[in-house]
């Protein structure tokens, strides 16, 4: 059995990142919901981040999209990130919201559309270098809607042309993620609709260049854990935007639509060493709470993330190979169903009093009336949200 000071000692290292739009008012083409208490600006999307890791201790890092958190000197935002207890992390850039784009943004057949597309690109490197962060986060809704409407070929080699300049551009530890999604906004091709595609454009790009695993862009029935194992195997696994879906890109709080599947994705991490720090793999959420209370949801999602690695620890990696190499399918299947049959709750109960917070989060927020102060607090002012 693993040793359980190992297992908790993991579990307090642990970073999640949470994403500073799933603060804001988000909802799908029908109805944005507007709630009580939403942020009014960057700042105040942080002050929330910060309450999340004030709560659970294990999410010090928000991640920003640009420019729905646009502010004009970005050293301060990260300094009053920093008041708060925790950092900036990775940077989304936005090249999917301006009429030029509807034909793409780096793969737009009009050079003087892609021109604009990568400079805003490289302008978020610039954002990168007054933050610290180390990821640029790069999804393109880049595609086609009708076979015919474009070369599926040329798209490929304009976007490599665009990958490259930006992977030129980076420095020190900056790296470069690209996220893949198999359909909408387009639907018949997606420039990067897979993480086959990613992986040779990263490939090709160099060291820099790592493939982002966002949990709800695959068809129903695939199996993320494989990929996930084999990007770690060849160590072009970036990191992940974990959320969760019934159907499509749903964005769901993690965990929630099928928690054995992410136990099945960290128990790939656990075994493959994607939870040592030196692996660089950035564990991210990208949730959208479209009628459910944004904090309490974000806290929910960052237990559901600790809930899954603490039973990932939990697999007995000695007895799993025996029974591997031993061809024994039902002993090596039961050591792992074991570990996702173990109750964690009162072992991150317990951590979470060593680290000095509060054992039941989600209880501990609805005390500490930290809703009824922001929902004063904010009550003029427009909200943000995603401006779609
Ligand atoms: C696209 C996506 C991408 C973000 C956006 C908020 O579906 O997953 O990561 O930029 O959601
Ligand atoms: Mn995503």
């Amino acid at each position: 059995m693993p040793d359980r000071s190992t297992v908790l000692a993991a579990l307090r290292a642990q970073h999640i990142e949470t994403p500073s739009w799933a603060y804001g008012n988000s909802g799908t083409r029908f109805k944005v919901f507007a709630q009580e208490g939403i942020p009014r600006n960057a700042y105040e999307k942080i002050d929330d981040a910060a309450t999340v890791h004030r709560f659970t201790g294990v999410a010090p890092t928000v991640a920003l999209h640009i420019p729905w958190d646009k502010v004009d000197d970005y050293a301060d935002l990260a300094a009053h990130a920093g008041n708060q207890g925790i950092g900036i992390g990775a940077i989304n850039p936005n090249v999917f919201q301006e009429d030029d784009y509807r034909l793409g943004s780096v793969c737009n057949p009009d050079p003087a559309v892609r021109r604009k597309a990568l400079d805003h690109l490289l302008e978020c490197v610039d954002i990168m270098d007054a933050t610290g962060s180390r990821d640029l986060s790069l999804w393109f809704a880049d595609g086609t809607n009708y076979p015919g409407q474009d070369s599926i070929a040329e798209r490929q080699a304009r976007l490599g042309e665009a990958l490259r300049a930006v992977y030129d551009r980076l420095t020190g530890e900056q790296r470069m993620l690209v996220e893949y999604k198999l359909f909408e906004p387009a639907f018949y091709t997606m420039d990067v609709p897979d993480w086959g595609t990613s992986y040779a454009h990263c490939v090709d790009l160099g060291e820099r260049a790592k493939v982002l695993v966002d949990t709800g862009h695959h068809a129903p029935g695939t199996n993320i854990e494989f990929i996930v194992a084999f990007l770690l195997h060849r160590a072009k696994l970036g990191g992940f935007h974990f959320n969760s879906r019934f159907y499509a890109d749903d964005d769901l709080m993690v965990g929630a639509a099928d928690p054995f599947q992410l136990f099945r994705i960290m128990a790939e991490i656990v075994l493959g060493g994607g939870l040592d720090k030196a692996s660089g793999v950035a564990f991210m959420l990208d949730q959208c709470h479209n009628i459910e209370p944004k904090i309490p949801a974000l806290i929910r999602s960052v237990l559901n993330v600790q809930e899954a690695t603490a039973k990932a620890l939990l697999v007995d990696a000695n007895a799993l190979r025996q029974a591997q190499s031993e061809g024994d399918v039902l002993g090596a299947n039961a050591v792992l169903m074991d570990a996702f049959n173990t109750d964690v709750r009162p072992m991150l109960a317990e951590l979470r009093e060593d680290m000095g917070i509060d054992p039941d989060p989600i209880a501990a927020y609805r005390r500490s009336g930290h809703f009824d102060k922001i929902r004063a607090e904010r009550a003029d002012g427009a909200a943000a949200g995603w401006g779609a």
